[in-house]
């Protein structure tokens, strides 16, 4: 069911809670009635009349709205129109979306490298070790690494430094901003019932990201893959091509320098050691960035053809960084340089993306306990509010109910989704008041099926789920369920792979997906799509 192509009836496939608001996106023509259907007797229970349709710019249809947020009594539901058409089954309740979030955040487990998934928590998924010889340094006389461990990034089986400084820094912000919804176990191999299972899985990459620090000069390697990638379907275990560490960058150091010296302060209550072996490279990552002030940014070596992430400016990162270690160590060397890159203007201090890390730094300075330069503090607070009221501006207007405007439908679409619903529960949290939450609730909704595709783009949650997302194990493991728990690129106007060109041509942005492996630019899944959707259903569970 393709809202676009059959009109129909798009909803949070997992549902609703009791209070919230609950609004059907309905194709086609408004002011029509619309039925509220018990979905296991059929028996009508509420009906309503939907709003004038109008047309919605990223989605190319007319949308009209049905509210049924009067309803709240708690049960399985699904809406039908006057046409007979119906929506897939949701549910009212208040307990719908802890079992959505730790399936998101199980799904770090089965990313892992250099350890065997074991039945007892990978169940079907389980699969042999992988990717455990030590990597040879590129360019270096013959050096090799053990660089073991850590996640896979995405469908491919590199593993790439500044990604996962972004989805640790997600998963240990919620941690830290909401932790009680992370007292239940997931379980892992590690649980112990004293350090919650998110900081155990948070370790296992931020140990893999200390290897990637060079011994010799502090400076953090940017990436470790093979020279190309795989075929699509090779499992972890098989994949045995020789494996390359690539040259230092100055934004791998940046952020590797933020999320460790953010680690020192998370898991001091729970391992000292641990913590201090974080600030301690956050420091050697930090001298290394003082004595690089200019560096040049990351390209791929030529023989190198696996993920790039490129990018010239590496002063977001060292923003974070300065933001971390200050907030962390309260020394005043830090707030200094936190103070001279606040006053650029050369990158965006409310981002959140693998490229983008000025909002990590604006978060970390806006709540730490440390003393704070009141003139800078009240103009960050003022620029983040800002933000966030475009942001629901826009989703106001949006047939949807998001913040993405037609061109940020971008290879990772759902990653921009997830990030703005991010920053609306930040700035909430910040101004201490829920002016934005309702709206950071509308990008769960529509990441859970309320979208024009009328697809969950998790795999595993929802009746209409993906089901053949780019992520390699889940071609090759031979079960017929993909990997469970995965969050989808979405959709991407950019249609950068030949089967989004050759079936997708002409379709507005927000329609620009197919749910097929080939088409990587729409449906792979990544660790940093995972991990703000964590961060989001945090708030809401
Ligand atoms: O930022 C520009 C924007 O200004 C412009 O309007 C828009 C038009 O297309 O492009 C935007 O840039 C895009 C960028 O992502 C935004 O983050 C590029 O076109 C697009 O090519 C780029 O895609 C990246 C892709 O790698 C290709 O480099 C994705 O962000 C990134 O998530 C993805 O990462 C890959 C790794 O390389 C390998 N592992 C899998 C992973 C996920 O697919
Ligand atoms: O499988 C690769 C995916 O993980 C990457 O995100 C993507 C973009 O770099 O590239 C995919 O690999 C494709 C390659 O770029 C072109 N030939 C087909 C590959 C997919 O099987
Ligand atoms: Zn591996």
């Amino acid at each position: 069911m393709n809202m676009e192509q059959q009109g129909s009836i798009a909803v949070n496939q997992l549902g609703y809670r009791n209070k919230d608001a609950k609004i059907a996106r309905i194709a086609g023509e408004g002011n029509r009635r619309f039925r509220l259907v018990n979905h296991v007797s059929g028996e009508e229970v509420w009906q309503g009349q939907t709003l004038s349709a109008f047309e919605d710019a990223a989605s190319g249809i007319m949308v009209s709205w049905g509210d049924f947020s009067a309803w709240e009594q708690p049960g399985t539901y699904r809406i039908e129109d006057e046409d007979g058409q119906s929506s897939y089954p949701f549910m009212i309740s208040d307990v719908v979306y802890e079992e959505a979030h730790q399936a998101l955040l199980k799904a770090f487990y089965y990313f892992r490298c250099g350890v065997e998934l074991e039945e007892e928590y990978a169940g079907p998924w389980k699969h042999a070790p992988c990717h455990l010889t030590p990597a040879l340094v590129y360019g270096e006389e013959p050096r090799r690494i053990d660089a073991k461990g850590g996640w896979h990034d995405a469908g491919d089986y590199g593993k790439y430094v500044a990604p996962g400084a972004k989805a640790v820094a997600d998963l240990l912000l919620a941690y830290e901003c909401y932790p009680t919804a992370f007292a239940e176990p997931l379980p892992l191999p590690e649980s112990d019932g004293v350090m919650p299972d998110v900081l155990h899985e948070c370790r296992y990459e931020l140990e893999w990201m200390l290897r990637m620090q060079d011994s010799e000069t502090g400076g953090v390697f940017h990436k470790l893959t093979t020279l190309q990638f795989p075929g699509p379907d090779v499992m972890p275990e098989e994949d045995h091509a020789e494996l390359y560490i690539t040259p230092v960058s100055a934004t791998a150091t940046g952020c590797f320098a933020g999320v460790m010296a953010m680690a020192a302060r998370v898991y001091a209550a729970y391992d000292a050691s641990f913590a201090a072996a974080c600030l301690q490279a956050a420091e050697r990552a930090w001298a290394w960035l003082e004595l690089h002030p200019d560096y040049p940014g990351f390209r791929n070596p030529p023989e190198i053809s696996t993920g790039e992430y490129g990018d010239e400016q590496d002063m977001d990162e060292r923003y974070w960084a300065a933001a971390e270690l200050y907030r962390t160590t309260g020394e005043s060397r830090y707030h200094q340089a936190f103070q001279q890159f606040a006053r650029q203007e050369a990158f965006d201090k409310y981002e959140l993306g693998w490229a983008d890390m000025g909002g990590y730094g604006t978060i970390s300075y806006l709540m730490s306990e440390q003393e704070q330069d009141p003139e800078l503090a009240v103009r960050l607070q003022a620029g983040l509010q800002q933000r966030a009221a475009e942001l629901a501006a826009v989703s106001s207007r949006d047939g949807f109910g998001i913040s993405l405007k037609p061109e940020q439908y971008i290879w990772g679409s759902n990653m921009l989704v997830m990030n703005h619903a991010m920053l609306l529960l930040i700035a909430d949290r910040l101004s201490g008041s829920p002016a934005f939450e309702r709206h950071a609730l509308e990008h769960i909704h529509y990441l859970l099926g309320a979208n024009v595709m009328g697809i969950s783009y998790v795999t595993g949650l929802g009746t209409r789920s993906i089901l053949y997302p780019h992520h390699r194990p889940s071609e090759g493991d031979g079960v017929e369920a993909p990997v469970p728990g995965l969050v989808s690129g979405g959709p991407n106007y950019g249609k950068q792979d030949d089967y989004a060109r050759e079936h997708l041509a002409g379709r507005a942005p927000a329609a620009s997906f197919a749910d097929v492996m080939e088409s990587y630019a729409t449906n792979e899944v990544t660790i940093y799509w995972n991990s703000p959707a964590v961060f989001v259903l945090s708030h809401f569970i």
